[in-house]
């Protein structure tokens, strides 16, 4: 346990407290606006959101992922942009850093990106290579004590707001495939770096992705993550392995506020003289809804704990992104279909969460990747057993 189990309940149920009262009266406003006010940004730096998962030592919070994905859970009760404000700082902005960085590279960025005074993002995705990452063609070409960036950078999440980059780029030959990729801590501010304009979603609004193009832009060699050329691809695949984990945590949070959402409404709305949560077919929903929540959040607790325990993940990791957020997906149809034609419509939140949660199958790598991902798992294990 990174912090006692008292400590853990009061930030959980601070969490819960901030999510209920101060965040869900907001979402319609987030939505609207596509943008989080900045009184809520500053609340959240408060109750230290963007360091959860920083090492203590770092000025975060520290806390193992059994324990963080306890505060997915909560965040997922709320529109996703709030979590996904907080969350490159938590997993794929941070996490390459705390695992593979320089203890320089530590002490240079985590502190700020646990107070939220910098947020950080995670270049990857490129126009053409998307869920196959290893082929992308962003370069980084050393030059004395500096390596020249170029490539452009797609869907890149917290990237209107971010000030540090951890970008993968090319070091070797096209050849080497994953191992000619290394990854780079760039600043905001490096001349050649350029961020482009939000991109237009189909939900989550208030969280912005954009592209960012990097054009003979000069790092200083010393940016180079861990010291070491090769290792990006490995060090993004761990940090994915984690974020997949913590993804599905929250899909878990946002299946729980659909399911509320479900019942408040089943319970009220009346038809043919009784509410409609006593028709056998709307309860079929609802159950249907709350088994399946109940096996996703039972699949994150065990692959958190695993991780922690230092286990290869992997696999699991992958399969509490596929479930999770195919359950989602289901539990927010639902959602939609107890609401008959009050959930087609903007009033109502179901209809925002459904087109919300479709990104959850999509991004940190789609449905088809993560299958991908167990059934080469699955094989590699039984050929190592057998
Ligand atoms: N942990 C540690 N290392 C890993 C790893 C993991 N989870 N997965 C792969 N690696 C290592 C491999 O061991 C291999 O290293 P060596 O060359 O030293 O043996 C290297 O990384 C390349 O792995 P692999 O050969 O499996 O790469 P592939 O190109 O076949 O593709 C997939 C791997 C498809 C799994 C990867 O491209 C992927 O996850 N794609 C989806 C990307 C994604 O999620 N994008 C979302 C946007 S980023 S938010």
């Amino acid at each position: 346990m990174a912090v006692d189990s008292e400590t853990l309940e009061q930030l959980v149920a601070t969490v819960r407290r901030f999510v209920r009262e101060r965040l869900v009266p907001r979402e319609a406003e987030v939505a609207e606006s596509d943008r989080i006010p900045p009184e809520i940004v500053e609340q959240m730096r408060q109750l230290g959101l963007f360091g959860l998962s920083i090492p203590q030592e770092y000025g975060g919070l520290g806390l193992s992922l059994s324990e963080e994905i306890r505060i997915a859970f909560e965040l997922g009760w709320t529109s996703p942009a709030f979590r996904s404000l907080i969350g490159t700082n938590n997993g794929i902005g941070s996490q390459g850093i705390v695992m593979d960085g320089t203890e320089e590279q530590k002490r240079r960025y985590l502190p700020r990106l646990a107070s939220g005074e910098l947020i950080a993002s995670f270049c990857l995705t490129e126009p053409d290579a998307g869920s196959d990452a290893a082929s992308l063609r962003t370069t980084a070409v050393r030059d004395g004590n500096h390596y020249v960036l170029n490539g452009t950078k797609r869907y890149i999440t917290n990237a209107p707001e971010a000030g540090l980059f951890t970008v993968m780029a090319r070091t070797g030959p096209r050849e080497l495939g994953a191992r000619g990729i290394s990854a780079f801590l760039v600043e905001r501010d490096t001349p050649g770096l350029r961020v482009g304009p939000p991109d237009r979603k189909m939900g989550q609004q208030g969280a912005h992705t954009a592209d960012v193009v990097f054009e003979d832009c000069r790092v200083p060699a010393s940016q180079l993550l861990g010291g070491v050329e090769g290792q990006g691809f490995r060090t993004a695949m761990k940090v994915l392995d984690r974020g997949r984990i913590h993804i599905a945590a929250v899909c878990v949070g946002v299946a729980e506020r659909l399911i509320h959402e479900s019942l408040s409404y089943a319970t009220q709305r009346v038809q043919f003289g009784r509410p409609i949560a006593e028709f056998q077919l709307v309860q079929a929903m609802l159950a249907d809804s709350r088994a399946e929540a109940y096996a996703a959040r039972t699949m994150v607790q065990d692959a958190a704990a695993r991780w922690d325990a230092g286990e290869r993940v992997t696999m699991l990791a992958a399969c509490c992104k596929y479930f999770a957020s195919e359950m989602v997906g289901r539990v927010a149809d639902r959602a939609v279909q107890i609401h008959g034609g009050n959930g087609y419509m903007r009033d109502y939140a179901v209809e925002r969460f459904y087109r919300d949660v479709r990104l959850f199958r999509i991004y940190e790598g789609t449905s088809q990747i993560q299958q991908l991902v167990i059934a080469r798992e699955m094989l590699r294990q039984f050929r190592e057993d057998a």
